[in-house]
């Protein structure tokens, strides 16, 4: 029994030696130490042995188990650092390749004008002020002195959600709600962007949802010269120290006198082009004196406070600003258009 012990100790660790792999490994270690493997096959022979070679069979049965258990250890640690040490040489990495590009994201050209136009104020001492999209008609249309049935309310076809509630025609409601608020005392000086909506139809310089930025300014003293000044600058910083501004009468139910204002044209430099439909301008915005009415029925005096306001459309100061010929590139989220402006692919 002895000899046919240290045989089978023999040759198993020769096996565990020669072994290549953790799945052979496994397999000796099943053959040789499992309930069915030839030690235990030897062991169940015990009972014909005296009793004083029982102990030592018993003994020497341990020992053969004990080394060729050990043997199977060592030998799988060795084949596991192998393994890892074979993965990490096939997966060297090359620190000189060259990364793999980061997409960069980047503002809206719209946020961007937005942004540009709201700095610009902002330097001037203007802060921001917003209001609701979905409007109260009061606010829209009442309180800046566009009475119901008032013909002027044609001029911005609406989309109404009830008789008395609709979706914001212009930024102009934020001037009233402002003035409201401050229980016709003291000044104001704000603008007010946003997102408007009209039953326009969509075509290269319209569209049914669009931006505006509204500007507000109220004091005692407050004069026409102060709006046109304000514009000139504006026009300027947006558009290059060498445009000039001109203000034509035109009417708005909430100001008095009203004006728009056009900007001379880059492209003729004044001349007349197709651009400018011949006439050396192009219209950027409109503007007045607020209407004492207005300036009433937000609980001003209109003996006491003046002040002027302005309304623009962000969209179409960018397409003349960056020659965008179509209004609907800033709402098509066409990757073509976008990555122009810092957008990347
Ligand atoms: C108004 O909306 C007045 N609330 C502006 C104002 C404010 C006047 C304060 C006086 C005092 P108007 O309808 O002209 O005015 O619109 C102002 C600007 O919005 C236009 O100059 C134009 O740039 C832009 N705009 C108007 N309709 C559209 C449209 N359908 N799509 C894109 N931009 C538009």
């Amino acid at each position: 029994m002895e000899d046919k012990l240290r045989a089978l100790q023999t040759e198993a660790l020769e096996k565990i030696e020669s072994v290549q792999n953790l799945k052979e490994l496994n397999d000796i270690r099943v053959a040789y130490l499992g309930k069915k493997g030839p030690v235990t096959e030897i062991l169940k022979g015990m009972g014909k042995l005296s009793a004083e070679e029982r102990p030592k069979m018993g003994a020497l049965a341990n020992e053969v188990r004990g080394s060729i258990k050990e043997k199977i250890e060592s030998k799988q640690e060795k084949l596991e650092r192998e393994a890892v040490q074979k993965k990490l040489e096939s997966e060297t990495i090359d620190v000189t390749l060259p990364g793999r590009p980061v997409r960069k994201g980047s503002h809206h050209p719209l946020t961007k004008m937005v942004e540009e136009i709201e700095d610009l104020f902002i330097g001037m001492g203007y802060t921001i002020a917003e209001g609701p999209e979905v409007e109260k008609d009061y606010y829209n249309f009442e309180a800046l002195n566009l009475p119901k049935g008032h013909p002027a309310r044609d001029m911005q076809d609406s989309f109404y959600i009830t008789e008395d509630i609709l979706l914001r025609t212009h930024t102009s409601p934020v001037q009233a709600r402002t003035m409201e608020g401050k229980n016709g005392k003291g000044p104001i000086k704000i603008i007010c962007p946003g997102k408007v909506y009209r039953r326009d139809t969509d075509d290269a310089t319209h569209s049914h949802q669009f931006t505006q930025i509204e500007g507000l300014v109220v004091d005692e003293n407050i004069r026409m010269s102060d709006l046109k000044g304000t514009l000139q600058v504006f026009a300027k910083k947006m558009f290059g120290e060498d445009r000039e501004i001109r203000l034509r009468p035109s009417f708005f139910p909430f100001t008095e006198p009203s004006v728009e204002m056009d900007i001379s044209c880059k492209m003729c430099g004044g001349k007349g082009c197709n651009v400018c439909k011949k006439t050396g301008w192009i219209e950027i915005l409109g503007a007045g004196m607020v209407h004492p009415n207005v300036l009433e029925m937000a609980g001003y005096d209109s003996k006491k406070y003046t002040g002027f306001a302005f309304g623009m459309g962000p969209e179409r100061i960018a397409m003349l600003k960056y020659g965008i010929d179509d209004i609907r590139h800033f709402y098509t989220n066409d990757v073509r258009f976008l990555t122009q402006f810092g957008i990347q692919e």
